[in-house]
């Protein structure tokens, strides 16, 4: 005997692209996303029982995100989730939660002579500001704000050292080395009851998401590291305190290596120690670093 345990469905990779045209400025900005939107409720007899009548087909899904961004701002990127979301558990009695992801690709401003261009931009980086909203029925709208890909690399101002040595340990303690990651940052929000309370809290989405990736670059520039895992916990520390709504903020740093070549078989050159400046940066494997920093039970009160 078996059973449905969970299920959900919806359309992923819907690609949407929107212009905001200032008429009196002349000023234009642009947004573009990737969006999956996927739905739960009673809908277990479309799977068990071959029984569609309960299903809102995905291709109306995507449609209905094409004329929700038509009718209503897609930024913040966290409140068009809700409204997304909230639009899906209004419109359909049976679903009952609506799991909204929004990858928001970089489309930076050009500076042409020394000023912003009006409409033009460009993409400076893989970097993405993505969203998790989660709407449910009855228990209110569930947002993680997350910066992805976020590719920095330092040539100095990171050691370590310490660590465990034993039998099966050949990596040299070092007091200077080259770190490189791509930093996932994601801040969980407090809940939110509906879309109204989304949009009060509009201004902060973008706030906090300049302030943390401010505080990771800073943080990541400046502080003399003796680990990922010792830096990425002062970053979450400060993204912390400077999101008051921000309950968790999770890290994952992967430890993209960069291996010092030894080329003394070549006529004796030393390139290794402190002479060391051509190295080979490894694909595979890598450290990964991850946490899950949250505020205690005494910050709470
Ligand atoms: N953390 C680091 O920052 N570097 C490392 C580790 C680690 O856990 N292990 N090897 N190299």
């Amino acid at each position: 005997m078996s059973k449905l345990a969970s299920a959900r469905y919806g359309k992923d990779n819907v690609r949407l692209f929107k212009v905001h045209r200032d008429d009196k400025t002349g000023i234009h900005s642009v947004a573009e996303m990737t969006v999956c939107c996927l739905l739960e409720g009673d809908i277990d007899v479309s799977y068990t029982k071959a029984d569609n009548s309960v299903v809102v087909a995905t291709d109306s899904i995507k449609n209905t995100i094409y004329i929700l961004a038509k009718q209503h701002p897609v930024t913040p990127p966290e409140l068009f989730g809700s409204i997304v979301g909230t639009h899906f558990i209004e419109t359909y009695k049976h679903i009952h939660a609506a799991h909204v992801h929004i990858i928001s690709h970089r489309w930076t401003r050009m500076g042409i002579d020394g000023k912003p261009h009006p409409h033009s931009f460009l993409r400076d980086g893989e970097e993405t500001r993505d969203v998790q909203v989660d709407v449910t029925e009855g228990k209110g709208i569930e947002i993680a704000s997350s910066i992805t890909g976020l590719h920095v690399l330092k040539s100095t101002g990171s050691q370590f050292w310490g660590f465990i040595r034993d039998e099966y340990t050949t990596l040299p303690e070092v007091w200077d080395r080259i770190l490189c990651t791509q930093v996932a940052a994601t801040w969980k929000w407090k809940k939110y009851m509906d879309v109204k309370e989304v949009e009060a809290d509009k201004a902060k989405f973008d706030n906090a998401w300049s302030s943390a990736r401010d505080i990771i670059l800073k943080q990541f520039a400046e502080d003399n590291s003796a680990s990922v895992q010792a830096t990425m916990y002062k970053m979450a520390q400060q993204i912390l305190a400077a999101v008051p709504q921000a309950q968790t903020v999770d890290f994952t740093l992967p430890n993209k290596h960069y291996f010092e070549v030894d080329l003394k078989w070549h006529k004796g050159i030393k390139n290794t120690g402190k002479d060391a400046d051509v190295y080979v940066p490894q694909s595979a494997p890598n450290g990964l670093i991850k946490c899950s920093v949250a505020r205690s039970e005494k910050a709470k009160l």
